[in-house]
């Protein structure tokens, strides 16, 4: 097993790792420090394993990584080692001598797996490093450490995305035992609970022009909200993979998505509502209050929709631009008021 880039704590989850794989899998695992880069790093190694009852290749003074790795090879046949841990220096820019190093081991080892570690707030910069190492070495699963927290979920999501490696462990701290198995499931929920903001920024950047995010965005600043910014609203939701899938990346709204399965909502509306939308005349959607019942007839012959479905996206459209404004103030929005409000409007 190889593990690679810098300071994202390769050597301590070398020793999580093995210290993890003896107890769950009851097999022999031998350490060894590839690092002779970093003074003391292999001591480091050393330490954390003596600490831990580890077993740990002992270091030779000046003996460079590729003979460190036979010798590893050689020792690890001999003390009936099933496992070999290596633990490599790390880099923080990919420089050639150090791929071909690294390469050279991967061919000298054959290993099993190769192991990207990677720390979860360095974010962008880590996701770079694991697509050309990918390139480079073709990994097999990823590490993530410092998932100490609980709303780091984010560079986990990246880090798969883009690299489309598996997350084997995650790192939850600096003991020993601090590794924990990578459950995607808990990880989902956990980021559905705070909203898949990653997902949706990724997908509003794929989907929406830079300048029409700008234009919602001012107008909703100054809480100018009109039929037309509801349109391009309606628009956005559509190309985003309609109601549900914006809902369900929206912060807070797990609970409100739920309701809405139940309430088995129509995609349909999102089609009906443009066409509604487009059925009025400029001055009708700058200014909604003046929609009168002749007008609303008017519309749904257009639209080709029954009156109370204009009703209905009127009594959307005021509530929404209440929002709107009370966002606009700063106001936060009483949790308890989308879900019934809006979930009435939708059904
Ligand atoms: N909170 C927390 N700290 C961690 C975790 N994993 C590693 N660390 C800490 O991060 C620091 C760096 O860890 P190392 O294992 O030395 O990192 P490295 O990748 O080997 O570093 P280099 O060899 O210099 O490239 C240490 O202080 C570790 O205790 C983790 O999951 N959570
Ligand atoms: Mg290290």
């Amino acid at each position: 097993m190889v593990l690679i880039d810098q300071g994202s704590g390769k050597t301590t989850s070398a020793a999580k790792l093995a210290k993890n794989i003896e107890k769950n899998y009851k097999k022999k695992v031998m350490v060894v420090s590839l690092d002779v880069y970093r003074p003391a790093a292999q001591e480091q190694l050393q330490l954390l394993a003596e600490t831990n009852e580890i077993q740990c290749l002992p270091i030779v003074e000046n003996q460079q990584p590729i003979d460190i790795t036979k010798r590893a090879l050689n020792a690890a046949n001999l003390n009936g080692s099933d496992v070999i841990i290596f633990d490599t220096a790390g880099r923080t820019q990919i420089d050639l001598p150090m791929m071909s190093e690294i390469k050279q081991i991967k061919d000298i080892t054959k290993p099993a797996e190769t192991i990207l570690v990677a720390d979860s707030l360095t974010g962008q910069i880590a996701v770079n490093v694991a697509k050309e190492f990918d390139t480079a070495v073709n990994l097999t699963g990823i590490i993530l450490t410092r998932v100490d927290g609980d709303a780091r979920g984010g560079a986990a999501l990246s880090m798969k995305h883009v690299t489309g490696k598996p997350i084997k462990y995650i790192g939850v701290g600096e003991k020993i035992t601090d590794l924990e198995l990578f459950h995607p499931d808990r990880l989902a929920n956990r980021i559905l609970g705070m909203g898949d903001v990653v997902t949706l920024v990724e997908k509003a950047q794929q989907d929406l022009s830079e300048e029409k995010i700008k234009e919602t965005e001012d107008e909703l600043k100054k809480g100018i909200f009109t039929m037309d910014s509801y349109l391009s609203q309606l628009r956005q939701m559509k190309k985003m993979g309609g109601m549900e899938g914006v809902m369900s990346m929206l912060p807070g709204v797990n609970k409100m998505k739920a309701k809405m399965d139940q309430a088995n909502i129509d995609e349909k509306m999102l089609v009906e509502n443009e066409a509604i939308i487009l059925s009025m005349t400029k001055n009708e959607r700058e200014n909604p209050k003046i929609i009168s019942g002749s007008r609303r007839k008017r519309i749904s012959k257009g639209a080709g929709v029954d009156v109370s479905k204009i009703n209905k996206l009127l009594k959307q459209f005021k509530m929404m631009s209440d929002m709107m404004k009370k966002m606009s103030q700063g106001k936060k929005i009483p949790s308890g008021m989308i879900p019934d409000e809006m979930l009435n409007q939708l059904k």
